[in-house]
């Protein structure tokens, strides 16, 4: 078969002096870090939407690039293209997962039968690619915020008919995820959320977007899913307000609604930064709820207020990143570039560039919190900073075996305490900069 891509060729691992801006520099798949290879902490995973599909179209003005790959939009000719292209550019760059929604997969007809049919052929044509070869789906999911029908939301919809149509698509997008071996199935609110309060039913909406997913998941369960379903959360954007703000909003309803042992977090950075949190911050909170589950890679920009989507290469951001990662023992999902190539960066190459920018991006963040965690300063620090709790009294609160009265007491014949100690946040960043830039 004629390549897609002729000019580019499978890209090599050169190391950091290599100027060649087709090769990776950090991201060498068989090195070992802390006991596992690269490929194995980094399960990186192509998102469809956005490199196979999205052309550069912005509120402003149309595609700069040109995603035909030979064929003629809206056609089966061209969703087999893209099929084409994705599985040559993954094998050129070693990505051995990818990611999509049902209509990222083939052009939507106006009766969701024929959609149907064509999700079925073209599942067909990508599980027939995907032998003889290692990659495989990360995860699936259903697009239910294009379409208007949905602008009121899927599962918070104030129409019942809208809701049993969401239905009907996310049965065919879980069918889709267990057809191509999926390990997991994600759930990102796009449209669950409101505009105004003067015209919304909060905790009817919240309701029966709980019913949704426990049908889901038991239909899921059903079929032989295994894999994990996600939230990804996400603040605003499209809506004013979405339900799914961050992950303590998301952990929270869904132990609300007993959703909890189905479901993890699918962490996005750009959308942890837009609920005015760190990456980081998200990523803790879901790991100490036991819920990091998969992580959508890419960044914001901190001057602008929506969601860039771009390719991460900001190198201390991925760093604590991949410490959590590490701490967590890695994920159960993996790593996919919801990321988009600039409106201006529109030729085949860029597309390249932005994919070796951002697997070195979290290699070397993966080496270098490697390197912070063997260096073990910072933890250090924690454990000292705690120490007191070593102590009887520490031990008997932590083990639930004292009472207010007791705390008075002990209090009382101790007078004031002893300031708790230097938090050293500057010598911690120093740290943290000086094994950046060893
Ligand atoms: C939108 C977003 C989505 C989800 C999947 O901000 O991140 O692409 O990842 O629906
Ligand atoms: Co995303």
């Amino acid at each position: 078969m004629k390549e897609i891509f002729e000019n580019i060729p499978v890209i090599p691992f050169e190391g950091k002096d290599s100027d060649n801006p087709l090769a990776f520099k950090y991201y060498d798949a068989d090195r070992v870090i802390l006991g596992k290879k690269m490929s194995e902490h980094l399960p990186f995973a192509m998102a469809w939407w956005h490199n196979l599909c999205a052309a550069g179209t912005d509120m402003f003005g149309r595609d700069t690039a040109d995603k035909s790959f030979g064929a003629e939009k809206g056609t089966m000719e061209h969703a087999k293209a893209k099929v084409d292209a994705g599985f040559e550019f993954m094998k050129k760059l070693g990505i051995k997962y990818f990611c999509f929604h049902d209509v990222d997969l083939v052009p939507e007809a106006d009766d969701i039968k024929e959609t149907n049919r064509r999700l079925d052929e073209i599942s067909d044509y990508i599980l027939e690619k995907m032998k003889g070869t290692d990659i495989k789906c990360l995860w699936g999911t259903a697009n239910m915020f294009g379409n208007p029908r949905f602008m009121n939301g899927a599962g918070s919809t104030n129409s019942v008919d809208v809701y049993a149509f969401a239905a009907k698509k996310k049965k065919k997008a879980l069918d889709l995820t267990v057809k191509l071996g999926g390990r997991g199935y994600v759930f990102w609110g796009g449209r669950e959320g409101y505009e105004t309060l003067l015209n919304t039913d909060v905790k009817f909406e919240q309701e029966n977007i709980a019913k949704l997913m426990h049908m889901a998941v038991d239909y899921g369960r059903s079929i032989g899913f295994t894999g994990d379903f996600y939230i990804e959360p996400k603040p605003k954007e499209p809506m004013k307000h979405q339900y799914d703000f961050d992950a303590a909003t998301a952990i929270g309803f869904l132990r609300q609604y007993g959703l909890d042992k189905d479901f993890k977090l699918n962490i996005e950075a750009n959308h942890a930064t837009l609920a005015g949190h760190t990456f980081q911050h998200d990523l803790r909170i879901s790991a100490i709820n036991g819920m990091l589950g998969s992580i959508d890679a890419n960044q914001g920009d901190t001057l602008l207020g929506w969601d860039t989507d771009e390719f991460p290469f900001n190198v201390y951001e991925a760093t604590m990143c991949m410490y959590e990662v590490l701490k967590n023992g890695g994920l159960t999902g993996g790593f996919n570039f919801d990321s988009k190539n600039r409106r201006p960066s529109y030729t085949e190459e860029d597309m390249f560039y932005a994919y070796i920018l951002g697997m070195d991006t979290f290699a070397l963040g993966l080496i270098k919190a490697a390197e912070l965690i063997e260096d073990g300063r910072l933890d250090r620090f924690v454990e000292q900073k705690y120490s007191s709790w070593n102590s009887e009294l520490g031990k008997k609160i932590r083990n639930n075996e004292t009472t207010l009265e007791e705390l008075f007491r002990y209090a009382e014949e101790m007078g004031a305490p002893e300031l708790p100690g230097s938090g050293r946040q500057e010598y911690l960043e120093g740290i943290v900069n000086n094994i950046l830039f060893k």
